[in-house]
């Protein structure tokens, strides 16, 4: 992590936990909006209007939250308008790296080597972690904001005037029960593998095993009666959300994260919907099994000699790494 601008090579990613030995995520700092005309969003400062080609996305293809950026991105047909560099899927001592696996990017646009200098160039002195996505204004030389729910969005929201679309993930009239519903999405499963796979405790990894699992049922029977997404036929940011867990499940976080009770293979409902979201434009291209594999077996103090396992020989919807980003 930075701190005060400087590396500090120690990372690990145990850092952050309570008494309890439970895992704490670190709160985003940049917290900006783009919007329509560029007067402030719900937070930060104003000045960073919808314009195209202005704005680029770094992002790691193994992380669910910058992926729910990119899948974001991708069904507002906004792939012509926000550039992307997707960084190696090994978290390094460095941080996160351009360049050199297959599926990732060089840093065309900043020249950067570590995500990290992305963070230093938009604040010499910041302290925390150097997370993706970061959301970059080409124009101010800065980050607009490394919160992925806040992207997610300034996506969906902002960029109507430069491409229409007929797809509202954030339906006003729906706008309540969405914030509730991913609540509790993201306690018991988006951050709960997490809490499972970080746990520095039996008592805080059962705990959060059992939340996982009660999620997948309350989903489960919740598509069962009012399918195809989330909320019936609407498609919401919510279904992205459960996207971007689902399609990491079975391939990581059932044998690193130990959250292992059930393969999403299981779930006849949660299994459909994965294949539904994942036909849709666009999408299958944010999926990358090898990068999502490689990712994940890399935390060394999860899985110490790093070896990448080989299986499964499918996660139950159709994936095929030559659409992949
Ligand atoms: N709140 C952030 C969390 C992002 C996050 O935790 N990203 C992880 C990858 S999945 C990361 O970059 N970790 C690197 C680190 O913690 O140093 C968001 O949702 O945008």
């Amino acid at each position: 992590m930075l701190v005060d601008g400087r590396w500090q090579g120690d990372w690990h990613p145990y850092q952050a936990k309570d008494k309890k030995g439970r895992f704490v995520r670190q709160e985003s700092a940049f917290r900006n909006w783009i919007t329509p005309d560029g007067t402030p969003g719900p937070a930060g400062e104003g000045g960073f209007a919808a314009e195209i080609d202005r704005y680029h996305l770094y992002v790691a293809l193994i992380c669910p939250w910058a992926s729910r950026t990119l899948m974001a991105r991708a069904l507002k047909g906004l792939e012509g308008v926000i550039s992307v560099s997707v960084v190696n899927p090994r978290l390094t001592a460095q941080g996160w790296t351009f360049g050199g696996f297959d599926g990732s990017d060089l840093d065309a646009l900043n020249g950067a080597e570590y995500v990290h200098q992305i963070y230093t160039r938009a604040d010499p002195h910041y302290s925390g972690r150097a997370t993706v996505p970061v959301l970059w204004d080409k124009k101010r030389q800065t980050i607009v904001s490394n919160e992925s729910a806040d992207i997610l969005r300034m996506l969906n929201q902002s960029f109507f005037k430069i491409v229409p679309s007929e797809l509202d993930l954030y339906p006003e009239a729906l706008g309540n029960e969405i914030d509730e519903l991913n609540s509790w999405l993201y306690h018991g499963l988006n951050n709960g593998v997490y809490r499972a796979g970080f746990a520095q405790s039996q008592a805080a990894y059962e705990e959060a095993f059992d939340e996982v699992f009660s999620t997948l049922e309350r989903l489960e029977t919740r598509l069962t009666e009012n399918g195809p997404y989330l909320f019936g036929d609407q498609l919401t940011e919510s279904d992205i959300r459960l996207f971007v867990t689902l399609a990491r499940f079975d391939v990581a976080y059932f044998g690193l994260f130990k959250t292992n009770l059930k393969r999403i293979q299981d779930y006849p409902y949660l299994l459909r919907f994965a294949q539904r979201i994942y036909s849709l434009e666009g999408v299958a291209r944010t999926v990358n099994l090898d990068h999502i594999k490689a990712g994940y077996y890399s935390v060394k103090k999860l899985n110490p000699l790093q070896i990448v396992p080989s299986g499964p020989e499918s996660v139950g919807f159709t994936t095929s790494n030559s659409d992949a980003a």
